[in-house]
């Protein structure tokens, strides 16, 4: 059974964990990660990937477990060396972080793409699973806000996305093409997840590469996504300020509103059952469940869950 998952960030990540954990313990499972590129920066000379170097953290088993990005147990030398250099370190990148992004950096130097980087990273941390860069061309989130157009990280990690959404934009995105690897994974696919992931800032650029979406909406196989917004509210990160601020609906009912001409079902955890028969009117078949992933052992049950509830 073949799974392609769309992911971005920490949330997303860990089902898209989940889902590779079920792949290590069942032969049957192949699982494909289509990983979001437009929170990609170049800061230092580096160019830096935060949202797939969370994904090939988390499924190499190195992630942070307290933040969900970056190197557990990573050191900060080389990013206090820079400090005593006058240097305004606001986006914290840990001795080992830095060697990524230095290979990246390099790789992308001598002319690989996003993709060929993203197979050699993969190979490097011994993962069984294809984790795919969403386009090779440069893509970065711009966020309108009151104080004007902010680079992501700058809104996301320098502001403490504290600014009110205006709009969001993904420059360079119209020039952007799903890779011959995105589109076999799609078409391959016997199941589609769509991992709980910032619908606007994290599967919204991924669904922005030109010809995607219309993709995973001509698919005859199920397609699942799981609500990153629980009681109203996101678990981490701004997504549900962000709904609000774009007049969408921050539940999981403006997200089933969303997907709803993308996906077959919504998984939804049991503090939004009040909405599930709104939801499957709008065409969704609905689970409801506990959406929180604490441990490991939650991401695997989880996963599970997903692909039980689709076959
Ligand atoms: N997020 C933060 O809130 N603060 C940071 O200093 C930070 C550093 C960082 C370094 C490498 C990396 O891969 C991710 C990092 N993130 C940090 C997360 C990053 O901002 C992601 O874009 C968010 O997780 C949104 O997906």
């Amino acid at each position: 059974m073949k799974v392609a998952a769309l992911a971005g960030g920490v949330g997303g990540a860990k089902l898209a964990d989940g889902l590779y954990r079920v792949s290590l313990l069942d032969d049957e499972y192949k699982v494909s990660i289509i990983g979001n590129t437009a929170d990609d920066f170049t800061l230092w000379g580096l160019r830096i990937s935060p949202d797939m170097d969370t994904v090939l953290y988390t499924l190499g088993g190195i992630a942070n477990p307290a933040t969900g990005w970056g190197i557990a147990g990573d050191t900060w030398t080389t990013l206090d060396a820079l400090t005593r250099l006058g240097v305004d370190t606001w986006f914290r990148v840990g001795d080992q972080d830095f060697a990524t992004h230095i290979r990246r950096t390099q790789l992308l130097a001598e002319g690989h793409t996003h993709t060929a980087i993203a197979a050699q990273f993969t190979e490097a941390l011994g993962i069984r699973a294809r984790l795919l860069p969403m386009c090779d061309e440069p893509v970065e989130t711009v966020v309108d806000t009151p104080a004007g157009r902010l680079p992501f990280q700058e809104y996301f990690v320098r502001r403490r996305h504290a600014d009110t959404v205006l709009g969001v934009e993904f420059s360079g995105i119209a020039t952007a093409r799903m890779t011959d690897a995105v589109q076999t994974a799609l078409h391959e696919a016997d199941v589609v997840v769509f991992c709980p992931s910032n619908p606007i800032v994290s599967l919204g650029p991924i669904l922005a590469v030109p010809g995607l979406r219309a993709t995973v909406a001509a698919l005859s196989v199920p397609r699942i996504g799981i609500s990153p917004i629980i009681g109203g509210a996101a678990l981490k990160g701004p997504a549900a300020h962000m709904l609000r601020d774009l007049g969408q609906e921050a539940s999981a009912l403006g997200v089933a509103r969303l997907y709803h001409d993308l996906l077959t079902h919504l998984v939804i955890d049991h503090a939004d059952a009040v909405l599930a028969p709104e939801i499957e009117r709008l065409g969704l078949h609905v689970h409801i469940t506990d959406t929180v992933m604490h441990t490991d052992a939650d991401r695997q049950r989880l996963a599970h869950e997903v692909l039980n509830f689709v076959a």
